[in-house]
């Protein structure tokens, strides 16, 4: 890092976890006044304000965010200030004042998308971060909590609907067709979390009743013309809130919980208290432009951010380096959610294919970070799936370790101890410490060492008697030179080689050093191990179990997880081998077989397993990555698992013809399944493939057929390729959802003319930088597409360089997220790696860069 400068000024400053400082001064009370308008909104706070214990000497310190202070009072006389970059200072006599400040905002001119913004014609706020400071000047940190009243005006036409956080305790009409509104949030909150939404917006209503009786007034929020999508985000919302109370005995905490869809927003959504905003990808779904998988994700993100009410807004971080103590928690109480709701097995496998696909290749990167980061340049950039996702398998263990009992009474201390508070993940590990009585002092270091542990496991057998043997080791990340070996809680059974039937019990076995020697006895025949189940740790296991013992597992293991595992593990065996030019696909044509058989009574689960390790995680377990090559063998694959089954992919496109459209677990389960046993027809190169694609694609009364078969032809090149994409995008021409999976499907293509087309789909009048969905799906879609964005010639590099570059001025925080790609240059072979490097630096030298691309780009480089 030292040494990366930027061309036109110094580097950007380095914030780091070692220097908080507790605030000089509190906030307990704010008053916002809007004056709402697209071009120029006026924004009149009033803080009071209380010097702190820590406070003494010390100036009064609101962070802004360029906006132009109009005015400032303090006690109501006028005041004079000191700026400090974008912050200004105060000198204050006393230890408690009034300071009233007078601004003015441009939301339409607001590219970000951070602070208020225009999304189609709403205006609407995101402040997580560190947003509320582009609204109003306050110390806009998550340790100040605050109780808010707002009071918002407007031009009744262009914006009927006001909402903000809590309830509405008053409102009316003005003079010159305008009107008002005033809410009031009694919860003392973040100034993250705060929230308004002024629109034209129509609301679909329900009511729970919590638990102990009080009722809550549910409103979710969207155009007009969406509200017959809304009924599915609703049902989740309210079984969210059922299952809070249910499993972690909480309950909602005031009378009104809004939730508003916006089209234009740069992640997935938003927690503010009482008026969540979302993606409007996560809230609208119905069966004709909604897949199966955009059905779970609703579901998901609706309860995700459901749950931060707990963790997250009543508890919420002390600093941003305790991110993952309200995203690791909350991803982990999202997933035991959604495993309840359907299948528990196939929640588990989609989670850990999700944790390898997005936080393994961070972990081992440039851009690897602990679940609670020790320094960053924007915090934008830490919203990752190592303080998301790895952060929830920090949890998970936890659980695993103390069982649910013991963790649970550890949560409701944590809960009723830190209830208002801001704090730490020492705090939260504390907590599950006492009240679950255990001792976590060596589980700590989860928290705070980068990268992913590898375990070694080898299994001797002699006689009736068995050792198991693991070692673990944890290579260096960046600026953590020495490691420290972690306790890992690794699910462990034996089967037998002979009968496949399980030998003795499951054990948890918590490898606490950096090596174990574990006996077991009684052993009626040779035993295959079974390790990791149920993926009880996010480590690599390093096993040399022949191809025998793995289709063993995936025909006999109990754990679904470990069946799934066994199969991908001989799948990713049998590919390394051909790329090692020894090709044998007949074990896992067998172990596959097997596997169909299951096809009628679990095919979720068969969809699941018989699925191929993709592309990149094939790429994680190769010194040198070449790209062409690993999509080569993998195909050499589908297509022989094609060609040897054919029969029984053709049979099974028949059998699971959809019947009427359902939602259930095996209905989705059969679809997917259905899809996938196309592509395996296309992989064998069968002749009727392309018709059986076409036809599905045409008679599909929902749009996971439609856009399964869709995928399927876009890949190929069948004459009916051209004629599919062309008759989906002019059925959902003007719907964005849609037609961003009609450019996501084309930028996913692994023809190797992706490139041209994707370039081509840059130029298209329906493709904008404006929208981050839009930019995700045309270009995030193409940087994962592993064949075509590492193109020999490195014109996919220059392509998404050339993107990031376009969009940095307009959205840094969506321009940032493209360029971990360019991250695992190591990875690849010297000519890629010359060619991706060559692009970083290209970035590197544009003057004037974000801090968000600045510093993704500078330590992708190092
Ligand atoms: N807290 C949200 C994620 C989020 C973070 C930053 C944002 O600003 C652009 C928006 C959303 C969550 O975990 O859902
Ligand atoms: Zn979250």
């Amino acid at each position: 890092m030292a040494d990366v400068q930027r061309p036109d000024a110094a580097p950007p400053p380095i914030i780091r976890r070692a220097d908080y400082v507790p605030p000089a001064w509190r906030v307990p009370e704010v008053a916002l006044d809007f004056m709402l308008d697209a071009d120029e909104t006026w924004v009149r706070a009033t803080l009071s304000v209380v010097r702190a214990d820590s406070g003494a000497g010390m100036p009064l310190a609101l962070d802004g965010g360029g906006q132009k202070l109009v005015s400032l009072r303090v006690d109501g006389v006028p005041a004079t200030w000191r700026t400090d970059g974008d912050r200004i200072l105060i000198d204050l006599p006393g230890n408690a004042h009034r300071i009233e400040t007078e601004c003015v905002i441009h939301p339409a001119t607001n590219t970000q998308l951070m602070g208020l913004y225009a999304s189609g014609g709403l205006l609407c706020t995101q402040c997580e971060a560190e947003g509320f400071r582009r609204i109003t000047f306050f110390p806009d940190r998550p340790d100040i909590l605050s109780r808010y009243t707002v009071r918002m005006e407007a031009d009744r036409a262009t914006y009927p609907v006001l909402l903000a956080n809590g309830d509405r305790i008053n409102g009316g009409d003005l003079p010159g067709g305008r009107h008002w509104a005033q809410w009031r949030d009694p919860f003392p909150k973040p100034s993250y979390l705060f929230a308004l939404v002024a629109g034209d917006l129509a609301v679909n209503r329900d009511r729970f009743i919590t638990r102990s009786g009080r009722g809550v007034d549910l409103g979710i929020w969207v155009r007009e013309g969406d509200l017959p999508r809304t009924g599915h985000a609703m049902a989740a919302l309210k079984a969210s809130m059922a299952w809070d109370e249910r499993v972690y005995g909480r309950e909602y905490d005031l009378s009104v919980f809004n939730i508003v869809a916006v089209a234009d927003f740069n992640f997935g959504a938003m927690e503010n208290k009482g008026l969540n905003i979302f993606n409007s990808r996560y809230i609208l779904a119905d069966p004709e432009t909604a897949t199966d998988a955009d059905y779970d994700a609703v579901a998901g993100v609706v309860a995700h951010e459901y749950f931060h009410n707990w963790s997250g807004n009543r508890v919420t971080c002390r600093d941003w380096f305790q991110l993952s103590l309200k995203e690791g928690f909350t991803v982990f109480r999202d997933q035991q959610f959604s495993a309840d709701q359907g299948s528990a097995a196939v929640k588990r496998i989609e989670d850990v294919r999700l944790l390898r696909a997005a936080q393994f290749p961070e972990d081992g990167g440039p851009l690897a970070h602990p679940v609670r980061p020790d320094s960053y340049i924007e915090i934008s950039n830490f919203y990752t799936a190592t303080v998301y996702n790895k952060g929830a398998e920090l949890i998970r263990m936890m659980a695993t370790m103390l069982g649910w009992d013991r963790f649970r009474r550890g949560c409701d201390l944590y809960f009723d101890r830190h209830d208002g508070q801001a704090v730490t993940c020492e705090d939260f590990v504390r907590a599950i410490e006492e009240g679950g009585e255990a001792d976590l002092s060596r589980f700590r270091l989860w928290y705070s060492q980068a990268g992913t542990p590898r375990v070694t496991a080898t299994l001797d057998h002699h006689g009736t008697a068995a050792t198991l043997r693991l070692t673990q080791s944890l290579a260096a990340t960046p600026g953590q030179p020495v490691k420290q070996p972690m306790p890992i809680p690794l699910r462990v059974a034996l089967f037998g080689a002979e009968t496949g039937r399980r030998l003795g019990e499951e054990r948890l076995i918590v490898l606490e050093d950096a090596a174990a020697e574990i006996p077991f006895e009684g052993l009626a025949e040779r035993p295959v191990l079974s390790i990791n189940r149920g993926f009880s740790a996010p480590v690599i296991v390093e096993t040399t179990r022949p191809a025998a013992d793995l289709a063993l597992l995936s025909a006999h293991d109990d754990d679904p997880f470990a069946r799934y595992e066994a199969l991908q593990q001989l799948m990713l065996d049998t590919i390394l081998a051909d790329l090692q030019g020894r090709i044998d696909h007949a074990p896992v044509i067998a172990a596959m077989r097997d596997v169909l058989g299951d096809a009628a009574r679990d095919p979720a689960f068969v969809a699941e397993a018989v699925l191929p390790p993709s592309e990149a995680f094939v790429g994680d377990h190769l010194p040198a990555i070449d790209p062409e090559a690993v999509h080569a063998a993998r195909e050499r694959l589908r297509a022989a698992i094609g060609g040897a089954l054919v029969d029984d992919w053709r049979g099974l496109h028949d059998r699971l013809k959809a019947g009427a459209y359902e939602l259930t677990p095996a209905a989705k389960g059969g679809r997917r399944l259905r899809t996938i046993a196309l592509s395996y027809m296309f992989a064998a190169g069968a002749a009727d493939a392309a018709a059986r694609a076409w036809a599905q694609f045409e008679a599909a009364d929902n749009m996971t057929d439609r856009q399964g078969a869709l995928a399927a032809l876009a890949s190929s090149d069948a004459a009916e390729r051209p004629r599919a994409l062309a008759a989906f995008y002019d059925r959902y021409r003007g719907d964005a959802l849609v037609i961003d999976k009609w450019f996501s499907t084309q930028a996913l293509s692994t023809r190797p003319d992706t490139l041209r087309a994707v370039i081509a789909l840059a130029a298209h009048p329906d493709f904008t930088l404006a929208n981050p969905n839009r930019v995700r799906a045309l270009i995030g879609a193409f940087a994962a597409n592993q064949r075509a964005f590492h193109q020999a010639d490195g014109q996919g590099y220059r392509f998404v360089a050339d993107m990031i570059l376009a969009l940095d001025p307009i959205n840094p925080q969506t321009a940032a997220r493209m360029v971990p790609p360019f991250g695992r240059w190591r990875r690849f072979d010297p000519d890629r790696a010359t060619l991706m490097t060559a692009e970083l630096n290209r970035i590197l030298a544009v003057p004037g860069l974000s801090r968000d691309v600045f510093e993704q780009v500078s330590k992708s480089l190092a």
